[in-house]
Protein backbone atom coordinates (compact mmCIF):
# COMPACT_ATOMS: atom_id res chain seq x y z
CA UNK A 1 0.00 0.00 0.00
CA UNK A 2 0.90 3.61 -1.20
CA UNK A 3 1.11 5.06 2.50
CA UNK A 4 -0.18 8.68 1.89
CA UNK A 5 0.01 9.89 5.36
CA UNK A 6 2.04 13.12 5.45
CA UNK A 7 4.44 13.14 8.09
CA UNK A 8 2.79 15.68 10.01
CA UNK A 9 -0.37 13.76 10.35
CA UNK A 10 1.72 10.43 11.49
CA UNK A 11 3.45 12.69 14.00
CA UNK A 12 0.12 13.97 14.83
CA UNK A 13 -1.06 10.32 15.19
CA UNK A 14 1.80 9.54 17.33
CA UNK A 15 0.96 12.22 19.85
CA UNK A 16 -2.33 10.66 19.59
CA UNK A 17 -1.87 7.30 20.88
CA UNK A 18 0.99 8.61 22.79
CA UNK A 19 -1.33 10.92 25.02
CA UNK A 20 -1.58 6.89 26.58
CA UNK A 21 1.22 4.74 26.35
CA UNK A 22 4.47 7.20 26.49
CA UNK A 23 6.95 9.01 28.88
CA UNK A 24 4.23 11.79 29.45
CA UNK A 25 4.84 12.43 32.93
CA UNK A 26 2.17 10.77 35.39
CA UNK A 27 -0.16 13.28 36.49
CA UNK A 28 -1.22 12.94 40.24
CA UNK A 29 -4.01 14.00 42.13
CA UNK A 30 -3.19 14.51 46.09
CA UNK A 31 -5.52 13.95 48.14
CA UNK A 32 -5.18 15.03 51.95
CA UNK A 33 -7.61 17.87 53.99
CA UNK A 34 -4.71 19.40 54.97
CA UNK A 35 -3.25 22.26 52.92
CA UNK A 36 0.41 21.72 54.54
CA UNK A 37 0.58 18.11 54.74
CA UNK A 38 0.02 17.99 50.91
CA UNK A 39 1.69 20.61 49.93
CA UNK A 40 5.33 19.13 50.95
CA UNK A 41 4.24 16.16 49.33
CA UNK A 42 3.53 17.49 45.87
CA UNK A 43 6.89 19.56 46.22
CA UNK A 44 8.84 16.00 46.93
CA UNK A 45 6.77 14.44 43.51
CA UNK A 46 7.12 17.36 41.39
CA UNK A 47 10.65 17.09 42.08
CA UNK A 48 10.91 13.33 40.27
CA UNK A 49 8.89 14.97 37.13
CA UNK A 50 5.03 14.48 37.77
CA UNK A 51 2.68 16.62 37.40
CA UNK A 52 0.61 16.75 40.67
CA UNK A 53 -2.84 18.75 41.53
CA UNK A 54 -4.16 18.84 45.12
CA UNK A 55 -7.52 18.55 46.34
CA UNK A 56 -8.08 19.58 49.84
CA UNK A 57 -11.69 19.00 50.09
CA UNK A 58 -11.99 14.93 49.53
CA UNK A 59 -15.94 15.52 49.04
CA UNK A 60 -15.70 17.21 46.11
CA UNK A 61 -13.41 14.15 44.70
CA UNK A 62 -16.00 13.12 42.28
CA UNK A 63 -16.47 16.61 39.88
CA UNK A 64 -12.64 16.73 40.58
CA UNK A 65 -11.79 13.61 38.30
CA UNK A 66 -14.78 13.63 36.06
CA UNK A 67 -13.66 16.99 34.94
CA UNK A 68 -9.74 16.16 34.62
CA UNK A 69 -7.90 12.73 33.83
CA UNK A 70 -5.37 11.63 36.50
CA UNK A 71 -3.10 8.30 36.42
CA UNK A 72 -3.35 7.92 39.62
CA UNK A 73 -4.82 9.27 43.04
CA UNK A 74 -2.74 9.36 46.01
CA UNK A 75 -4.90 9.86 49.57
CA UNK A 76 -3.81 10.42 53.02
CA UNK A 77 -6.20 7.90 55.06
CA UNK A 78 -6.77 9.61 57.89
CA UNK A 79 -7.88 13.16 57.50
CA UNK A 80 -9.34 15.47 60.20
CA UNK A 81 -13.02 15.30 58.32
CA UNK A 82 -13.52 12.34 56.20
CA UNK A 83 -12.27 8.80 55.87
CA UNK A 84 -9.84 8.29 53.22
CA UNK A 85 -11.85 4.51 52.73
CA UNK A 86 -14.97 6.37 52.36
CA UNK A 87 -13.76 8.45 49.62
CA UNK A 88 -12.01 5.10 47.77
CA UNK A 89 -15.74 3.95 48.56
CA UNK A 90 -17.37 6.63 46.53
CA UNK A 91 -14.62 6.44 43.73
CA UNK A 92 -15.64 2.82 43.14
CA UNK A 93 -19.37 3.11 43.05
CA UNK A 94 -18.45 4.84 39.38
CA UNK A 95 -17.85 2.64 36.18
CA UNK A 96 -15.83 5.04 34.73
CA UNK A 97 -13.21 5.31 37.94
CA UNK A 98 -12.88 1.51 38.89
CA UNK A 99 -9.79 1.24 36.70
CA UNK A 100 -7.83 4.36 38.50
CA UNK A 101 -5.15 3.09 40.81
CA UNK A 102 -5.28 4.66 44.26
CA UNK A 103 -2.53 4.27 46.44
CA UNK A 104 -2.88 5.36 50.21
CA UNK A 105 -0.73 7.17 52.18
CA UNK A 106 -0.62 6.97 55.99
CA UNK A 107 1.11 6.22 58.99
CA UNK A 108 -1.67 4.08 59.69
CA UNK A 109 0.11 0.76 60.94
CA UNK A 110 -2.79 -1.30 61.81
CA UNK A 111 -3.02 -3.98 59.31
CA UNK A 112 -6.77 -4.53 60.02
CA UNK A 113 -7.88 -1.28 59.17
CA UNK A 114 -4.81 -1.31 55.88
CA UNK A 115 -6.74 -4.38 54.93
CA UNK A 116 -9.71 -2.37 54.95
CA UNK A 117 -8.34 0.31 52.76
CA UNK A 118 -7.74 -2.61 49.90
CA UNK A 119 -11.16 -3.91 50.76
CA UNK A 120 -12.91 -1.12 49.78
CA UNK A 121 -10.90 -0.16 46.50
CA UNK A 122 -7.14 0.84 47.38
CA UNK A 123 -4.45 -0.58 45.15
CA UNK A 124 -1.26 0.14 47.53
CA UNK A 125 -0.64 1.38 51.27
CA UNK A 126 2.56 3.36 51.19
CA UNK A 127 3.71 4.29 54.80
CA UNK A 128 4.69 8.10 55.50
CA UNK A 129 7.88 6.26 56.71
CA UNK A 130 8.55 4.74 53.98
CA UNK A 131 11.59 6.34 51.85
CA UNK A 132 10.74 8.46 49.64
CA UNK A 133 12.67 6.79 46.27
CA UNK A 134 9.87 3.83 47.32
CA UNK A 135 7.42 6.22 47.29
CA UNK A 136 8.08 7.29 43.55
CA UNK A 137 8.53 4.22 42.19
CA UNK A 138 5.23 2.75 43.11
CA UNK A 139 3.53 5.59 41.69
CA UNK A 140 5.56 5.11 38.41
CA UNK A 141 4.94 1.26 38.02
CA UNK A 142 1.22 1.52 38.99
CA UNK A 143 1.11 4.59 36.33
CA UNK A 144 2.65 2.39 33.86
CA UNK A 145 0.64 -0.73 34.35
CA UNK A 146 -2.83 1.40 34.38
CA UNK A 147 -1.70 3.08 31.36
CA UNK A 148 -1.14 -0.06 29.41
CA UNK A 149 -4.64 -1.38 30.89
CA UNK A 150 -6.36 1.46 29.83
CA UNK A 151 -5.18 1.43 26.27
CA UNK A 152 -6.21 -2.63 26.47
CA UNK A 153 -9.57 -2.19 27.46
CA UNK A 154 -10.55 1.43 25.79
CA UNK A 155 -8.72 0.96 22.42
CA UNK A 156 -9.07 -0.92 19.58
CA UNK A 157 -6.42 -3.56 18.49
CA UNK A 158 -5.94 -2.72 14.94
CA UNK A 159 -6.42 0.77 14.60
CA UNK A 160 -5.38 2.22 18.31
CA UNK A 161 -8.32 4.54 18.35
CA UNK A 162 -11.01 4.80 20.68
CA UNK A 163 -13.26 1.77 20.79
CA UNK A 164 -17.35 1.30 20.59
CA UNK A 165 -17.77 1.83 24.61
CA UNK A 166 -15.10 4.35 25.56
CA UNK A 167 -15.99 6.32 22.12
CA UNK A 168 -19.98 6.84 23.76
CA UNK A 169 -18.47 7.25 27.12
CA UNK A 170 -17.24 10.43 25.66
CA UNK A 171 -20.03 11.66 24.03
CA UNK A 172 -22.06 10.90 26.84
CA UNK A 173 -19.32 13.19 28.93
CA UNK A 174 -19.82 15.87 26.25
CA UNK A 175 -23.51 16.15 26.85
CA UNK A 176 -23.10 16.38 30.65
CA UNK A 177 -20.95 18.89 29.76
CA UNK A 178 -23.25 20.57 27.06
CA UNK A 179 -25.50 20.66 30.11
CA UNK A 180 -23.60 23.00 32.12
CA UNK A 181 -21.80 25.25 29.04
CA UNK A 182 -24.36 25.67 26.35
CA UNK A 183 -21.24 24.62 23.88
CA UNK A 184 -22.17 22.65 20.67
CA UNK A 185 -20.84 19.60 20.05
CA UNK A 186 -21.14 16.90 16.66
CA UNK A 187 -21.15 13.35 16.23
CA UNK A 188 -19.94 12.39 12.70
CA UNK A 189 -20.81 8.32 11.66
CA UNK A 190 -17.94 7.29 8.89
CA UNK A 191 -18.19 3.99 6.63
CA UNK A 192 -16.58 3.12 4.18
CA UNK A 193 -18.88 2.47 1.41
CA UNK A 194 -18.86 -1.51 -0.46
CA UNK A 195 -15.98 -2.14 1.87
CA UNK A 196 -16.88 -6.16 1.41
CA UNK A 197 -15.72 -5.70 -2.45
CA UNK A 198 -12.03 -4.61 -0.81
CA UNK A 199 -11.90 -8.27 0.96
CA UNK A 200 -13.64 -9.78 -1.89
CA UNK A 201 -11.53 -8.26 -4.17
CA UNK A 202 -7.40 -7.89 -2.23
CA UNK A 203 -7.79 -9.85 0.85
CA UNK A 204 -8.48 -8.99 4.28
CA UNK A 205 -5.16 -8.06 4.96
CA UNK A 206 -5.46 -4.74 2.71
CA UNK A 207 -8.80 -4.51 3.76
CA UNK A 208 -7.02 -4.12 7.60
CA UNK A 209 -4.33 -1.74 6.43
CA UNK A 210 -7.22 0.40 4.28
CA UNK A 211 -8.79 0.61 8.08
CA UNK A 212 -5.93 1.46 9.54
CA UNK A 213 -4.83 4.18 7.26
CA UNK A 214 -8.50 5.70 7.10
CA UNK A 215 -8.19 5.48 11.07
CA UNK A 216 -4.91 7.67 10.97
CA UNK A 217 -5.99 9.92 8.35
CA UNK A 218 -8.98 10.78 10.36
CA UNK A 219 -6.54 11.57 13.40
CA UNK A 220 -4.98 14.20 11.48
CA UNK A 221 -7.51 15.79 10.14
CA UNK A 222 -9.46 16.69 12.86
CA UNK A 223 -8.47 19.06 15.77
CA UNK A 224 -6.19 17.48 18.17
CA UNK A 225 -8.93 17.87 21.26
CA UNK A 226 -11.57 16.10 19.18
CA UNK A 227 -12.04 12.77 19.64
CA UNK A 228 -11.60 9.76 17.04
CA UNK A 229 -13.60 5.94 17.41
CA UNK A 230 -13.79 2.91 16.27
CA UNK A 231 -16.96 2.15 15.57
CA UNK A 232 -17.43 -0.91 14.61
CA UNK A 233 -15.83 -3.12 12.09
CA UNK A 234 -15.47 -0.39 9.04
CA UNK A 235 -17.56 2.53 10.64
CA UNK A 236 -15.78 5.30 12.25
CA UNK A 237 -17.37 8.24 14.86
CA UNK A 238 -15.81 11.58 15.41
CA UNK A 239 -16.76 13.62 18.19
CA UNK A 240 -16.55 16.98 16.87
CA UNK A 241 -16.26 19.60 20.05
CA UNK A 242 -17.09 23.54 20.38
CA UNK A 243 -18.69 23.19 16.75
CA UNK A 244 -21.88 23.48 14.63
CA UNK A 245 -22.61 20.70 11.98
CA UNK A 246 -22.73 23.58 9.61
CA UNK A 247 -19.19 24.25 10.15
CA UNK A 248 -18.28 20.15 10.51
CA UNK A 249 -20.03 20.24 7.41
CA UNK A 250 -16.53 21.61 5.13
CA UNK A 251 -13.99 19.84 7.13
CA UNK A 252 -15.85 16.41 6.52
CA UNK A 253 -16.23 17.05 2.62
CA UNK A 254 -12.93 17.97 2.24
CA UNK A 255 -11.81 14.84 3.99
CA UNK A 256 -14.46 13.06 2.08
CA UNK A 257 -12.88 14.11 -1.00
CA UNK A 258 -9.19 13.98 0.45
CA UNK A 259 -9.81 10.17 1.14
CA UNK A 260 -11.53 9.95 -2.54
CA UNK A 261 -7.78 10.80 -3.91
CA UNK A 262 -6.04 7.94 -1.87
CA UNK A 263 -4.26 5.56 -4.37
CA UNK A 264 -4.12 1.69 -2.33
CA UNK A 265 -1.58 -0.80 -4.07
CA UNK A 266 -3.91 -3.77 -4.41
CA UNK A 267 -0.72 -5.38 -6.00
CA UNK A 268 -0.55 -5.91 -9.05
CA UNK A 269 -3.70 -3.37 -9.09
CA UNK A 270 -4.33 0.02 -7.54
CA UNK A 271 -8.00 1.03 -6.29
CA UNK A 272 -9.11 3.86 -4.17
CA UNK A 273 -12.46 4.10 -1.93
CA UNK A 274 -14.97 6.29 -0.80
CA UNK A 275 -16.86 6.83 2.49
CA UNK A 276 -19.96 8.44 3.73
CA UNK A 277 -20.50 10.60 6.57
CA UNK A 278 -23.58 11.23 8.37
CA UNK A 279 -23.41 14.51 10.73
CA UNK A 280 -25.83 15.66 14.00
CA UNK A 281 -25.10 18.23 16.54
CA UNK A 282 -25.69 18.69 19.63
CA UNK A 283 -28.13 21.29 19.40
CA UNK A 284 -31.10 19.06 18.28
CA UNK A 285 -30.27 16.12 20.52
CA UNK A 286 -31.74 15.91 24.03
CA UNK A 287 -29.68 12.69 25.03
CA UNK A 288 -26.57 10.76 24.11
CA UNK A 289 -28.63 8.07 22.02
CA UNK A 290 -30.43 10.74 20.16
CA UNK A 291 -27.62 12.00 18.76
CA UNK A 292 -26.52 8.67 17.64
CA UNK A 293 -29.40 7.90 16.24
CA UNK A 294 -29.06 10.82 14.32
CA UNK A 295 -26.14 10.75 12.94
CA UNK A 296 -27.23 7.47 11.73
CA UNK A 297 -29.98 8.23 10.19
CA UNK A 298 -27.97 10.74 7.92
CA UNK A 299 -25.51 8.47 7.40
CA UNK A 300 -28.32 6.15 5.80
CA UNK A 301 -29.42 8.70 3.63
CA UNK A 302 -25.69 9.56 2.63
CA UNK A 303 -25.78 5.86 1.72
CA UNK A 304 -29.06 5.91 0.14
CA UNK A 305 -28.45 8.60 -2.43
CA UNK A 306 -25.78 7.10 -4.03
CA UNK A 307 -22.48 6.93 -0.93
CA UNK A 308 -19.48 9.23 -1.14
CA UNK A 309 -21.26 11.93 0.54
CA UNK A 310 -21.57 13.89 3.61
CA UNK A 311 -25.32 14.79 4.96
CA UNK A 312 -26.19 16.73 7.94
P1 LIG B 1 -21.93 -0.22 2.22
O1 LIG B 1 -21.46 0.66 1.13
O2 LIG B 1 -23.41 -0.38 2.20
O3 LIG B 1 -21.44 0.22 3.53
O4 LIG B 1 -21.35 -1.68 1.91
P2 LIG B 1 -20.22 -2.45 2.69
O5 LIG B 1 -19.74 -3.57 1.83
O6 LIG B 1 -19.17 -1.51 3.14
O7 LIG B 1 -20.98 -2.91 3.98
P3 LIG B 1 -21.15 -4.30 4.67
O8 LIG B 1 -21.69 -3.96 6.04
O9 LIG B 1 -21.95 -5.21 3.82
O10 LIG B 1 -19.73 -4.91 4.81
C1 LIG B 1 -18.80 -4.48 5.74
C2 LIG B 1 -17.61 -5.38 5.61
O11 LIG B 1 -16.57 -4.95 6.47
C3 LIG B 1 -17.91 -6.80 5.98
C4 LIG B 1 -16.77 -7.20 6.89
O12 LIG B 1 -16.20 -8.41 6.47
C5 LIG B 1 -15.78 -6.09 6.75
N1 LIG B 1 -15.00 -5.87 7.95
C6 LIG B 1 -15.46 -5.56 9.17
N2 LIG B 1 -14.43 -5.44 10.05
C7 LIG B 1 -13.29 -5.68 9.36
C8 LIG B 1 -11.90 -5.72 9.71
O13 LIG B 1 -11.49 -5.50 10.86
N3 LIG B 1 -11.02 -6.01 8.73
C9 LIG B 1 -11.43 -6.26 7.46
N4 LIG B 1 -10.50 -6.53 6.55
N5 LIG B 1 -12.72 -6.26 7.10
C10 LIG B 1 -13.65 -5.96 8.03
MG1 LIG C 1 -3.84 13.29 57.59
MG1 LIG D 1 -19.63 0.04 4.49
MG1 LIG E 1 -20.99 -0.71 7.73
Amino acid sequence: IADPIEQAELVHWLEHLGGQLSEQPASILLVDDDPVASAVYAEILRANGMIVSILNDPLKIIPTINGTFFDIIIMDLKMPHTDGIEIAKIIRQHKSHLSIPIVFLSSEEDKAIQMRARQFGGDDFISKRADLDALVMLINLRVERARVLRSLIERDGLTGLLNHRRFNERVEQEMDRVRRTGMQFCVAMIDVDHFKNVNDTWGHPIGDQVLSILARALVGWVRKTDVVGRYGGEEFALLLLDTSPEAVFDVLENFRSHFAGIIFDGRPQQFSLTISIGVAGSDVCQNTAEIFAEADRALYLAKNNGRNQVVL
